[in-house]
């Protein structure tokens, strides 16, 4: 017979923990945590699997960072058994290799797709998170885990006169599945980053013509793309445990050979060989040529003039090479790999515009009005970026004690405990959140650090009976600080990337990525958690 007097018990909540997105970040989580025997339901506003390589679908889509090493190291066999095909896959081959992953592991049985995550509460009485979904249904999870990515809320500038344009509009972030034909058409893409520079020589080999709207030229570096033959990915397969452990010693987390020399110690005729060796192999390889190219200017300079005697070598029309060469900080944004790029302005089909110092007028219903002129188009393709690393997180509206919401706490810059979790917002986790070396690194092998790292706090938790973790203020004030104190120290203040929110109106002015590099970021994370998980409060 139940004591009549004894409290009844609380219901718990429906799922141990609500994971937010499908993405490389969102699947493991989820393998992990059914591995640990916590049960998790993923909501993803996709209709499938993969995350960024769901919806980055336009021409030329394909990753930075050599595809032996973009990829999950998690399962040997699964290792094993994937065939990259080029070092550099393409969007189409990630995305499959997103859904081996996930039929492998039988990850959809506890995904729901196409269902967008519209807010997340604290209900500090029941100690756990209500999610409020687009389908209008609350689900209601002990832990909540933002697996939303880095670059996942595409930015559209407010552009005069967006809506009148009567042709058809694309962002580079939000591709349709369907394919874009772009033949017999006129196209104007606006933005010089990754997205375009990978994009811009696959639509001009299609359009008609291509306008490209440059505001700031970026560096680009030539990837070197090519097939993966049997031979090259047997040894790969055989090396991999050792090439793990190898990138996990880099800063960025990727096996490359990273020089202990200074650029200004080495005689000019060394260091441009070095440079040239480097160009040849292809790759963000590049700027490891000296340790000091990100902390002293002069250094860095070297680096940059050889890039820019190469785009003026690639480039026929001076006038054109000297608009395509930048005049800023090499690294300072995020180095693009590209294929073909620069050559792609040597075509009579293509035309670039200079809005650097006069920007876009408007759009009309029939192109877009820059410097005076009309450039009549039948398509723009807006490659304009990201609301990069908070983007993705405010665009939920995320509460935590007392109501405290996340938009408030983040008024004047991300504020975050090691970037994976948040004071005043108990069992709340982020996979690669700002504070966290996320971007600046290989994102895979940074997910998986991340999602293993917030498993084993789960399981330690329920080992002890412990229901709630949260970041102390003080912890989490010493990160902020620590990483902002980091960040001053290197050339990536010198310009205005989405690092730094600098391509968001209104977006404070914060050095978001951790810059200590990967293996220092560990450390902290280890040491944190082999202290009990110092500077976290366990109620
Ligand atoms: O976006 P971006 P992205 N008028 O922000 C321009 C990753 N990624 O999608 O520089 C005119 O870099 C803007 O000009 P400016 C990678 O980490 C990886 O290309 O602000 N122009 C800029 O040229 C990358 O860094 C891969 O002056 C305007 C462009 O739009 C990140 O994603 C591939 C404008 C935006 O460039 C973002 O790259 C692709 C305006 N009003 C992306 N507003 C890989 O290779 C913006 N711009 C894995």
């Amino acid at each position: 017979m139940p004591d009549k007097k004894a409290p009844a018990a609380k219901p718990g909540p429906a799922f141990d923990a609500v994971i937010v997105g499908a993405g490389f970040a969102g699947m493991y989580m989820l393998h992990r945590l059914r591995r640990l025997g916590f049960s998790a339901r993923v909501f993803e506003a996709g209709g499938d699997v993969g995350g960024t390589w769901y919806w980055n679908r336009y021409p030329g889509a394909r990753c930075d960072v050599e595809s032996v090493q973009y990829s999950y190291q998690f399962d040997a066999a699964l290792e094993q058994e994937w065939e990259w095909s080029e070092r550099y896959a393409a969007q189409p081959e990630l995305l499959r290799y997103a859904r081996h992953v996930a039929d492998r592991f039988d990850l959809k049985r506890d995904i729901q797709f196409n269902t967008r995550v519209i807010s997340a509460r604290f209900d500090a009485a029941q100690g756990h998170w209500l999610v409020e979904t687009g389908d209008r249904a609350c689900t209601s999870a002990a832990f909540c885990i933002m697996a939303t990515g880095c670059l996942s809320s595409p930015n559209l500038p407010c552009f005069k006169g967006l809506d009148s344009f009567a042709g058809d509009r694309y962002h580079t972030g939000h591709w349709p599945h369907e394919d874009v034909d772009f033949r017999g058409k006129r196209v104007a893409i606006i933005g010089t980053g990754s997205s375009a520079v990978q994009s811009i020589p696959i639509i001009a080999r299609r359009a008609e013509h291509l306008y490209v709207f440059q505001r700031t030229p970026n560096y680009a570096v030539p990837a070197h793309n090519r097939p993966l033959d049997a031979d090259a990915l047997t040894k790969v397969k055989a090396d991999y445990p050792a090439m793990r452990k190898r990138a996990k010693q880099t800063m960025t987390g990727i096996d490359f050979d990273y020089s202990d020399k200074k650029a200004l110690e080495t005689a000019a005729a060394d260091r441009q060989r070095e440079y040239e060796r480097r160009w040849r192999h292809g790759g963000l390889w590049f700027l490891g040529a000296y340790q000091d190219l990100m902390v002293d200017q002069a250094a860095n300079d070297t680096a940059a003039e050889f890039v820019r005697g190469k785009i003026r070598q690639r480039v026929s029309s001076q006038e054109v090479a000297e608009l395509l060469a930048p005049k800023n900080t090499i690294g300072c944004k995020r180095l693009c790999v590209d294929i073909g790029y620069y050559e792609t302005f040597n075509r009579e089909n293509v035309t670039l515009v200079d809005v650097s110092t006069e920007p876009i007028e408007h759009i009309t219903a029939r192109g877009l009005r820059a410097r005076g002129v009309d450039y009549e188009v039948d398509a723009i393709v807006f490659a304009t970026g990201f609301d990069a690393m908070t983007g993705s997180l405010l665009r939920i509206d995320i509460s935590g004690r007392n109501g405290l919401t996340l938009e408030t706490k983040w008024q004047e810059g991300p504020r975050s405990y090691l970037g994976v979790a948040i004071a005043q917002f108990p069992n709340l986790f982020m996979i690669t959140g700002p504070g966290s070396p996320s971007v600046l690194t290989n994102m895979l092998p940074t997910i998986e650090q991340h999602v293993e790292w917030i498993a084993d706090a789960l399981a330690f938790m329920r080992a002890r009976g412990i229901a709630l973790i949260e970041p102390s203020g003080e912890a989490e004030a010493d990160w902020v600080g620590h990483v902002a104190e980091l960040a001053g120290r290197t050339l990536r203040y010198t310009c205005g990337s989405w690092y730094l929110g600098v391509n968001i109106p209104g977006k404070p002015r914060v050095f978001m990525p951790y810059i200590g590099g990967f293996p220092k970021y560990v450390e902290h994370c280890n040491e944190i958690a082999a202290n009990g998980y110092q500077g976290f409060v366990l109620t």
